[in-house]
């Protein structure tokens, strides 16, 4: 889930990368997602700095770096490295754990009960494959592919491809790929993709399988080649744009039109970025989430969604500086 939105190049990269290698364990080894956001929004923030950070003190100062993150900063600062990071490296089962998670579809957890049955390494795996899922099989299928990233031009072709044949199939469908490419990266983890159908609203229920329409169709022109799992409103999925070339990652999913403005800034991301607007929408007395923006009672009862024509007005309304999709690292 790294952006990379290759702007202003960062001059505290080995900074960032530490506190990414700690977050990683305390989210791997410990499932401590507390301490694995902490990390990451320190990181985020750190490598948004133009200067280069010369002390814990400096890093102390900046937005989302706490007072311990900061100490250790000063260490790795002082030391070229940190006794916790040696810890770290030095341990066998988070090797393990850190190498198996890397297959899509191997959460830690996952990765903790191999590790017991005496998983060590991909390879393993490869032959222990009634100790997956079929979504981890296919995970690992494409193991090497999905290690690589995308580049922009290729999520351009295939955001063409999808939007003409479902048009072609029924005028009414638009889509709009979100995610690390919406934010401007110039190669991305995977295509985040939002449907919408001009019939299809939240207050009319519907029998009609608007997704799975298109997903067929995508199946039949073999862009879409596995599966990962298809709902009414949620794809999971893998995709080639041509022959030879890696297979990708893809998510796509169905929003009700009224619904459009709150899916796009959810979905675009990042998660960083989610997590900091959503505290500020409470603190403003709003619950906001990929569907709507509500008001909240004095007793918590979240009211009815605020009619929302714009992705700008969701920033007005929270009385939160507008950011350009660009911007929007955290
Ligand atoms: N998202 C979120 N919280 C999560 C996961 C996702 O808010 N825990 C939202 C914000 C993300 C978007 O969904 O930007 C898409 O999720 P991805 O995992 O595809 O992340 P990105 O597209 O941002 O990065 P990448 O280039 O790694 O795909
Ligand atoms: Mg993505
Ligand atoms: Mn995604």
């Amino acid at each position: 889930m790294s952006s990379e939105s290759s702007k202003t190049e960062n001059v505290n990269k080995d900074i960032c990368n530490f506190l990414l290698e700690l977050g990683n364990y305390e989210r791997d080894y410990n499932r401590d997602i507390h301490r694995y956001n902490a990390y990451r929004k320190a990181a985020a923030s750190i490598a948004k700095h133009p200067t280069r950070i010369s002390s814990e003190k400096e890093a102390r100062q900046l937005y989302g770096v706490g007072v311990k993150i900061s100490q250790k900063i000063g260490i790795f600062l002082r030391t070229g490295t940190h006794p916790q990071l040696e810890e770290i490296r030095k341990s066998d089962k988070n090797n393990v754990i850190k190498e198996l998670t890397r297959v899509f579809g191997i959460g830690p957890a996952k990765a903790d009960i191999l590790y017991k049955k005496g998983i060590r390494s991909i390879d393993d795996l490869k032959d222990h494959k009634d100790l997956l899922t079929s979504h981890q099989i296919i995970g690992l299928k494409y193991f090497d592919d999905f290690e690589k990233r995308i580049p922009r031009s290729e999520i351009k072709q295939i955001e063409a491809k999808i939007r003409k044949i479902s048009k072609k199939r029924d005028n009414n469908y638009n889509l709009i790929i979100c995610g690390s490419y919406r934010r401007g990266a110039e190669t991305c983890g995977d295509i985040d993709g939002l449907l919408t159908h001009n019939k299809f609203t939240s207050n009319k229920p519907t029998d009609k399988n608007y997704l799975n329409i298109v997903i067929q169709e995508l199946v039949k022109i073999n862009l879409i080649t596995d599966t990962l799992s298809l709902g009414f409103s949620k794809f999971m999925g893998v995709c080639q744009f041509r022959k030879n070339l890696p297979y990708r990652r893809i998510d796509l999913r169905l929003i009700p039109k009224d619904q459009y403005y709150c899916g796009i800034l959810y979905f675009t991301g990042s998660d960083i970025f989610n997590q900091n607007m959503r505290a500020h929408a409470l603190e403003k007395g709003y619950t906001l989430n990929e569907y709507s923006l509500r008001p909240v009672s004095k007793n918590g009862v979240p009211g009815k969604p605020v009619r929302i024509s714009s992705e700008k007005q969701i920033f007005d309304i929270l009385n939160y500086p507008y950011k350009k999709p660009s911007e929007r690292d955290n």
